[in-house]
């Protein structure tokens, strides 16, 4: 087989690139490792930024979003029971959407018309630092070879393609935070209208939603900590603790549809460029997911990489692609700084002592007292431009 560009994994990042080189004439197939059922069962973010709509839009995948996201115009934050509410539309008149993942790549899957590899194993990379790159893979127990003029490695964190980069040529930067997240999917409605960002001494807890009636929380928890010892009733019980009164009230609880524990960590690998192979999305960089950065970022990534490699194959000019990895790193870095910032005022880190924890009280008052504080949120987690 023969194509102008690989595309390794079928998450959002992959799948937002297929579309956009497919609607402007290139030609590219996507490989992934698992089921299209695995993919869509994967719960994950839920909030997405005015760039991330845009592009749904541009990949003419945007109608269901348009008719079920919710527009959310600001968050609540809340400090050991004291509650501020982040207005973004009055701050800097922007606001995000409400709309999960799973339907992102749903209706990404649902709009696209080339072709897609699933169950693709052993998928492995050669000669990208030459003319002729190839990629192989094997499926139902027969080798398959597809060779191409651009591999995007588009395979999340611990996909193949970041590992086939030769050790000397990658500079890794990297934070694993001594917590996780705790997640419940439960059908039943929000206990409040926005988000609630919560810090309390037992640690952060977030309330979010997918939709009026099915709601999504978080509770901090340390990494050893194992799914089955919590059962609903412990979930429900701790995350009612670091509420305020009124909201551990309010709150509906039922059984959870989906239940799991995620680990927080910063990550960035530098260059994402190497010869005709490019990172993007997860296989690039990690935030931990307090400023809802992760799946925003991933699609300003494939924005620009697609325009690079349109730029490539149509007009066989080097311009895009050759700008592509410093262009979209000075954006990665600063939501990178933003989510350790948002994760820094909102876990408790057990090493930091007293000390620490009046320090996030100060911060917290002073972003409550200071609107300039506000604005510089506000604009971070509605999404800098790219
Ligand atoms: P993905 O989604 O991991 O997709 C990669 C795909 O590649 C496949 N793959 C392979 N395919 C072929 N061969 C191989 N060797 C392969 N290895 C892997 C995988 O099966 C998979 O299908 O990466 P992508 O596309 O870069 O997307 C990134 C986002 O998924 C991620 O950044 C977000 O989910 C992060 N995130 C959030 N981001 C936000 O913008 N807003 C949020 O509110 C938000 N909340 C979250 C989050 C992530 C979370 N977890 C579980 C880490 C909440 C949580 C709890
Ligand atoms: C989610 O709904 O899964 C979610 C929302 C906001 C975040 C992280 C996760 O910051």
């Amino acid at each position: 087989m023969r194509t102008n560009v690989v595309i390794i994994g079928a998450g959002p990042a992959g799948l937002m690139l297929g579309r956009l080189l497919e609607l402007a004439g290139v030609d590219a197939i996507i490989l992934e490792r698992k089921s299209p059922d695995y993919v869509l069962g994967r719960i994950r973010a839920g909030v997405l930024e005015q760039g991330t709509i845009d592009l749904m839009d541009r990949a003419e995948a945007g109608a269901r979003m348009h008719a079920e996201g919710l527009i959310h115009h600001g968050v609540e934050l809340s400090f050991d029971g004291d509650r501020h509410r982040l207005d973004f539309s009055d701050l800097i008149g922007r606001h995000v959407m409400v709309y999960g993942q799973t339907e992102v790549t749903r209706d990404l899957m649902n709009v696209r018309k080339a072709q897609s590899i699933y169950d693709a194993e052993d998928v492995e990379l050669y000669d990208f630092d030459t003319a002729k790159p190839y990629v192989t893979y094997r499926q139902s127990g027969k080798t398959h070879r597809i060779d191409c003029d651009h591999i995007a490695g588009c395979d999340g964190f611990h996909g193949v393609s970041r590992q086939s980069v030769p050790q000397k040529a990658l500079t890794t930067f990297e934070r694993i935070y001594p917590f996780g997240w705790l997640g419940i999917l439960v059908d039943q409605p929000p206990v409040a209208d926005e988000l609630i960002y919560a810090h309390h001494e037992r640690g952060f807890a977030l309330c979010s939603q997918r939709s009026h009636t099915r709601s999504r929380y978080y509770v901090q928890v340390q990494t050893d900590e194992k799914v089955e010892d919590w059962s609903d009733t412990r979930f429900w019980d701790e995350l009612r603790l670091r509420l305020n009164p009124e909201t551990a009230e309010a709150l509906r609880t039922g059984p959870s549809i989906e239940k799991s524990i995620a680990p927080l960590r910063s990550f960035v690998a530098e260059p994402l460029r190497f010869g005709r192979l490019f990172l993007a999305g997860d296989a690039a960089h990690i935030v931990p997911p307090t400023g809802a950065k992760g799946l925003n970022l991933a699609m300003s990534d494939v924005a620009t990489l697609a325009d690079a490699l349109i730029e490539a194959t149509l007009d066989h000019s080097p311009a895009g692609i050759d700008v592509y990895s410093a262009k979209v790193l000075q954006r990665i870095w600063k939501a990178e700084r933003f989510s350790w910032w948002m994760t820094s005022l909102l876990h408790t880190f057990p090493e930091t002592g007293p000390f620490g924890r009046r320090i996030q009280r100060a911060e917290f008052d002073y972003l409550c007292g200071s609107r300039v504080a506000q604005q510089s949120l506000a604009e971070n987690y509605t999404g800098l431009p790219s």
